[in-house]
């Protein structure tokens, strides 16, 4: 406790003296060693690239002495504009597929579901790259003292070295407060920053000078798929240097002999909401770049760590230090599972908070696959929104890593969903309230996509009001509540519309469905009917819009059908092997892919409290089974699903067995990132949010500290981490037992609480 207070009391005192650049230059302290990803050379490929954000523009910087590159994202830049994918065929196809499926015949329903009811065109817009800035410095003969890291604690890249006898320092970061990434560059001796800068873009675009100091993108966004592009987008360099000259050729901003340069960058597109492209770019960039150039760089950085400390500094974690700490982060990765190194654990859950504030921020788009970072035309998956997994997976480290406001962007995106998804419910399937499928893009796009093997599945909408519902249960607050409620109660109300009677038990299912991407016979066969997925995901829906509405004294005519459609959903079915069932029928060990990568009959461990050890203990046995049946390596974000339900089992060291794979190059990229492969940013949020429930848990009313603590942790601390019902926790511990805790709310009130095997009623204290 005595080191985290020291610590506590050196990072408050760093915060009160926010450091200028010359600051930062100085030998890196201890308490930012421990936040740093380092390297000793410049960046090779993408994968070895540090990421940077504000929740809107996106770099991914390379840190070459000679040659930067600095890749650029903006957050609304897709391919396409406002269309409608809804397929008119899709609800006369409906009885006839419904029917097939209940006959058994699933390569016929299959048939018919490809050929009537998938979206047109059946694939959605992809996220875009938007270009690239490169600086081009003197060759020089040798390079020395090279050092290139992204401190966690600043959201700061920097890249530093020796070359004929001057010492030069670059720093990046992207404010959100001023809405511009900033390129900061110094030396040790004056009139010694002579460099070239140049934007590059794959885009349909120009790049043109501009007032002697200054270049500018401006494009217009790409067709996909038909679908023509709707967005125009400006992207504006401008280059401030402090002595020395500058000048401009037809495409480029030339730098000689100055003393230091700060290069500010700006980009928007023309898209306000997933309806309206109406927006001005050009007037946006300008705006925002002359407002940033009023600004000495020292306040520039003084704004932009004043805003992200606020959030990032909320939470501490130590889970022990090792010399292991001293070794480059690629190093470190590469000998995880061999070594011992706890704190690259809290340095990984650590870079998953730093991830979310840089791509998820009020205001901008929701975290894609990708995030924010992306530098294809064509990326894996279109670096869209899959809900039937990743999506949600990147909102779940959120709540407990104490980043609430993050979730706003997904909050958003759902109340749009209810719109567009209004009219796929209505088109496909005549239905009340609102319906989405398995992803969704920019343009709020609804109808089930790719091929019925993915896209036949209705529960994407009902599983994303899970995660605003967590929001809700973690913080408590009503006003949050009126504003997801309708879209809580619309996505219910699609079911009882849609839900049909199964012939052999008569309880109520989904049809079609199918079981997230998992087939259950030969030719990619996934449609069913009421996988155990989806009756999970509407048990808690149906269960939290009765709550929500109880809460909010309205519609008792409502939780009246959803308590009723509730109370008929087919039930969890243990199979033959003492395994909680997948499907309605016992097929689990029969599939053609016994360790698919996909869980998602375990929905009910996690993220949902269903299951539970202490409640439910022989359905928590049957989901251990099946668990065991799947095995523990996956893709990236299969293999972090894993460790929060070998977590809520409480098995502390079967987690971190898998944490280790998880941490290996097998998973993790040099720069920290998610391998799926390839890179995908869920495993990062997924992994982190493991890594806290293995700390912490918070079900079913009851706090748990240390619920799945492994031997490989025997001793350290947190601070901050937060709890459902408003509680924010601190504890260290010992031994692998807790020492010191203390539970504290804006709500002081009494909570139960397991410390050491021990139920405990414990007041908790004024926040
Ligand atoms: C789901 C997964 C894939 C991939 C894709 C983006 O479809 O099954 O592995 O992660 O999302």
């Amino acid at each position: 406790m005595k080191h985290t207070l020291t610590m506590f009391i050196a990072l408050l005192l760093a915060a009160l003296a926010t450091p200028a650049f010359a600051d930062l230059t100085q030998a890196v302290t201890s308490a930012e060693a421990k936040l740093s990803l380092w390297y000793p050379k410049a960046a090779t490929n993408w994968n070895e690239a540090l990421p940077l954000g504000n929740g809107r523009l996106g770099a991914m910087v390379f840190g070459g002495a000679e040659q930067e590159r600095i890749q650029l994202n903006e957050g609304t830049l897709w391919a396409g504009g406002p269309y409608d994918p809804n397929n008119t065929n899709a609800l006369a196809a409906l009885p006839e597929a419904r029917r097939l499926i209940f006959d058994g015949d699933y390569e016929a329903a299959h048939k018919l579901i490809g050929e009537k009811m998938m979206a047109v065109p059946l694939k959605q817009m992809p996220y875009q790259m938007l270009g690239d800035l490169f600086l081009a410095f003197p060759a020089n003969a040798a390079i020395e003292n090279y050092r290139r890291d992204l401190n966690l604690d600043s959201a700061v890249a920097s890249v530093s070295y020796t070359a004929n006898g001057v010492h030069f320092r670059r720093e990046v970061f992207a404010s959100a407060v001023d809405q511009v990434i900033v390129v900061r560059l110094t030396a040790d001796q004056p009139g010694r920053i002579s460099f070239t800068a140049a934007l590059r873009t794959p885009q349909k675009a120009t790049v043109t000078a501009e007032a002697g100091n200054s270049l500018v993108i401006d494009g217009a966004n790409r067709e996909a798929r038909g679908i023509r592009g709707a967005l125009k987008f400006q992207a504006r360099l401008q280059v401030l240097a402090q002595g020395g000259t500058t000048t401009t050729n037809a495409h480029e901003v030339v730098v000689a002999n100055a003393d230091s340069t700060t290069l500010l960058i700006a980009a928007a597109t023309s898209y306000k909401n997933y309806r309206d492209v109406g927006g001005d770019p050009a007037g946006i960039t300008k705006r925002q770049l002359a407002a940033a150039a009023q600004k000495k760089p020292d306040a520039l950085l003084a704004a932009h760590l004043a805003d992200y400390r606020k959030l990032f500094r909320r939470v501490e974690l130590n889970l022990g230090e090792t010399d292991a700490m001293k070794l480059p982060t690629d190093q470190r990765i590469a000998q995880f599972t061999s070594g011992n190194d706890p704190q690259l654990a809290a340095l990984y859950c650590q870079f998953a908070r730093y991830l979310l504030i840089s791509c998820s921020r009020p205001g901008g788009q929701p975290a894609t696959l990708q995030g924010l970072w992306n530098d294809s035309l064509t990326p894996p998956w279109d670096s869209k929104y899959t809900i039937n997994i990743n999506t949600e997976m990147n909102y779940w480290p959120a709540e407990p890593g104490n980043l609430g406001e993050c979730v706003e962007p997904l909050t958003q995106m759902v109340l749009e969903l209810m719109e567009s998804g209004a009219r796929t419910a209505k088109i496909h399937y005549g239905a009340r309230g609102w319906v989405t499928h398995h992803n969704t893009d920019l343009w709020r796009a609804t109808a089930p996509i790719d091929g019925p093997t993915w896209g036949m599945w209705p529960t994407g909408g009902a599983w994303l009001c899970q995660n605003l519902w967590e929001h809700y249960q973690f913080n408590g607050d009503k006003e949050y509540l009126q504003r997801i409620y309708p879209a809580m109660k619309s996505a219910a109300l699609f079911f009882p519309d849609t839900l049909v009677e199964e012939p052999v038990n008569r309880w109520l299912v989904t049809c079609p469905s199918l079981s997230p991407e998992n087939p259950h016979r030969a030719g990619n066969i996934t449609v069913c009917a009421g996988p155990s997925m989806d009756m999970q995901i509407l048990r808690d829906l149906f269960a939290n819009c009765i709550r929500a509405s109880e809460t909010l004294g309205v519609d008792e005519a409502f939780r009246r059908e959803v308590a009723a459609a509730r109370a008929r959903l087919a039930p969890p079915q243990i199979g033959g092997s003492g395994q909680l069932q997948e499907w309605l029928e016992d097929w689990d060990l029969k599939v053609p892919e016994i360790h698919h990568r996909h869980v998602s009959h375990l929905y009910a461990l996690f993220p949902s409290p269903q299951i539970d050890v202490n409640t439910t203990p022989a359905l928590a046995a049957a989901a251990k089974k099946s668990l065991e049946l799947r095995g523990d390596k996956a893709t990236g974000w299969g293999t972090a699903w894993r460790i929060n339900l070998w977590a809520r089992l409480h098995e502390g060291d079967h987690a971190f067995g898998i944490l280790q794979f998880l941490l290996s190059p097998k998973c993790t990229y040099p720069n920290l990132l998610d391998s799926c492969p390839p890179f995908q940013i869920d495993g990062n949020f997924g992994g982190a949010c493991g890594i806290m429930e293995m700390l912490l848990q918070s079900q079913n009313d009851e706090l748990q500290l240390l619920p799945a603590l492994p031997k490989a942790w025997p001793t350290g601390s947190v601070r901050g981490l937060r709890a459902r019902g408003n509680f924010t926790v601190d504890m260290a511990w010992k031994g692998g037992k807790v020492t010191t805790y203390r539970i504290a709310s804006t709500e002081p009130r009494g909570v139960k609480v397991r410390i050491n095997g021990e139920v405990k009623a414990v007041k908790a204290e004024k926040l």
